[in-house]
């Protein structure tokens, strides 16, 4: 079979064919229409509270036997850190291949960090596929590295991967159905204690030198000698920029980027005069040339802002470090006409309140004519950084901050801060609105846990927001839909001295449209369940 697909489409299919039991994952660009796809394929997928939490249900599948795919952005890999770093340890029965989606430029992310730099700290191996085929191919051979290693592998294609359309080839006889599992335990080998966790670490090491030693002839890795002048070493999508910038040159492909194939590199380059490296983002592959003493040039520093292209290519190849010409970007993005956000933080700029924000559409309010948002560092950071703000400032300056938080993120890692609030209350209480539009809506419109619907949109259980801050013991709630009511209740709330919750909620005008629509289509027996994929 042939078909043009996206990258993100690929590794669904893949994952169908390779038999996933489960798919999870946090949403996220450039990740999230794997797991939609997948879905929308036959396979089971769903979204979790947060990353951790997929990847901890993920390491459940594998332990069962089953074969395990979670799908998170780049930063999404930094709250699942904790179990990676230790289901390194553990290993798995199965299969688990971790999608970190990794996005340089940052088209739609809060910094640009290179997660080849996870698979060596954490010991995961780790494949970098550069088109749509090799996310097809790259994703079947995690699985069949899992396997064999039994133990995890991360898969990480970055945003021109995930959403650049390219020809796959496949063979859907070649299809692996969905095996039954049988839970066979293993104590010592999955309960981290340190003395059952010191063996496990020796014999993580112990793998990883075995398969740094495969991948040394390992077919990830591309070889192709023209010329014995300059041979360049390249990884991921950089390799396309590589082939078009100078197609006459010698060229090492690095396909599994850890364990480094330390022998592979190291004779490619003595078959040249010299050779250069071109990745993008951080010196990742120089870095480990230099560990293993091979000598290579690099990119100049500026090269190591935002992605590569094919003239970014040229320019690094003829050493040009003359100022660039700015990059065209298109009109920046903005709070839409009609977004139930807006009234807030009309009111909050209003009130001069001092707004520590969070990461969503609203995080857009930032920007004119709103300019009402002071801070955004992370998901969940708005409520923990108001809290150390209040505790730290002056009373009167204390009672002017207000943390906002939309739904999603509220239920991904708003949670704790809730808990904090309650626990170690600033002497002025605190005030935290939930943008509550009832969807995720930054990254197309998925649905969570407060939405009462599961990836599929059908209906399950309803975490309620509101429910959840009671329990955990805020003393001052309110829930709204009218913007009179939510004026009156921070003005309230913002001299109380209490713990304030306020939870404003109005459906997000564009999920109104779509909805609207479907209910149109469906009336005249039509479907509209295509990836939105927005953001
Ligand atoms: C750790 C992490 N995971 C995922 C993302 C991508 N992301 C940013 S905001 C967001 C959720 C937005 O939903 P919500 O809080 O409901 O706000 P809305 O966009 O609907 O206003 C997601 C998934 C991220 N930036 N960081």
């Amino acid at each position: 079979m042939k078909k043009l697909m996206f990258g993100n489409e690929a590794i669904a299919l893949s994952a169908l064919h390779a038999g996933v039991t489960l798919g999870t994952g946090y949403p996220g660009t450039p990740s999230t229409e794997i797991l939609e796809y997948f879905s929308e394929f036959g396979g089971k997928a769903q979204w979790c509270p947060n990353e951790k939490v997929a990847l901890e249900v993920g390491i459940g599948v594998a332990f069962a036997g089953g074969n395990a795919l979670v799908t998170m952005k780049h930063v999404g890999l930094n709250v699942a850190s904790d179990p990676l770093f230790t289901v390194a340890y553990t290993g798995v029965e199965g299969a688990l291949v971790i999608i970190s989606a990794d996005d340089p430029d940052m088209h739609s992310s809060q910094n640009e960090q290179d997660n080849r730099n996870y698979a060596r700290s954490a010991g995961v191996m780790m494949l970098e596929p550069c088109d749509s085929q090799e996310c097809y191919d790259f994703f079947w051979e995690a699985i069949r590295l899992s396997k064999e290693w039994k133990l995890p592998v991360i898969l990480r294609p970055t945003t021109r991967v995930c959403h650049s359309m390219s020809i796959v080839e496949y063979d859907e006889k070649e299809y692996t159905p969905i095996l039954p599992v049988k839970y066979n335990p293993d104590k010592p080998g999955r309960v981290m204690i340190p003395g059952y966790a010191r063996p496990a670490h020796r014999r993580l090491r112990e793998k990883l030198a075995k398969i740094k030693k495969w991948n040394e002839t390992s077919n990830l890795n591309k070889e192709v000698i023209k010329s014995g002048k300059r041979g360049i070493i390249t990884s991921g999508v950089s390799y396309l920029h590589v082939l078009e910038a100078e197609p006459g040159a010698s060229v090492l492909k690095i396909g599994m980027c850890y364990p480094f194939p330390e022998e592979k590199v190291r004779n490619f380059v003595q078959k040249h005069e010299k050779c250069i490296v071109i990745e993008e983002g951080d010196p990742y592959l120089v870095e480990n040339c230099r560990y293993y003493g091979i000598q290579v040039e690099e990119k100049p520093e500026m090269y190591r802002f935002g992605e590569l292209n094919v003239n970014r290519v040229r320019r690094i190849l003829r050493c040009d470090t003359s100022p660039e010409p700015p990059i065209k970007r298109g009109r920046p993005p903005r709070l839409c006409d009609g977004c139930p956000h807006r009234a807030t933080f009309t009111l909050l700029g209003k009130m001069n309140c001092i707004v520590t924000g969070d990461i969503g559409c609203y995080t857009l309010s930032v920007l004119p004519p709103f300019q009402a948002m002071d801070s955004c560092v992370c998901m969940g950071a708005s409520i923990t950084v108001g809290l150390g703000l209040r505790h730290s400032l002056p009373p009167e300056e204390a009672k002017r901050v207000v943390s906002v938080i939309g739904d999603s993120t509220f239920i991904h890692s708003g949670i704790p801060g809730i808990v904090e609030m309650v626990y170690n209350p600033p002497a002025t209480g605190h005030v935290v609105i939930v943008l509550d539009n009832n969807t995720t809506a930054m990254t197309g419109m998925q649905e969570h846990p407060g939405t009462g619907k599961k990836l599929s949109h059908e209906p399950t259980n309803q975490v309620v927001i509101e429910e959840v801050a009671r329990a955990i013991g805020v003393e001052n709630i309110v829930v709204t839909d009218r913007v009179s009511v939510l004026e009156k209740a921070i003005e309230e709330a913002l001299v109380n001295n209490k713990t304030n919750l306020i939870v404003i909620r109005k459906t997000c005008a564009l999920l109104r449209k779509k909805q609207q629509k479907s209910e149109v289509t469906q009336s005249v027996g039509e479907q509209s369940n295509a990836p939105t994929g927005c953001n």
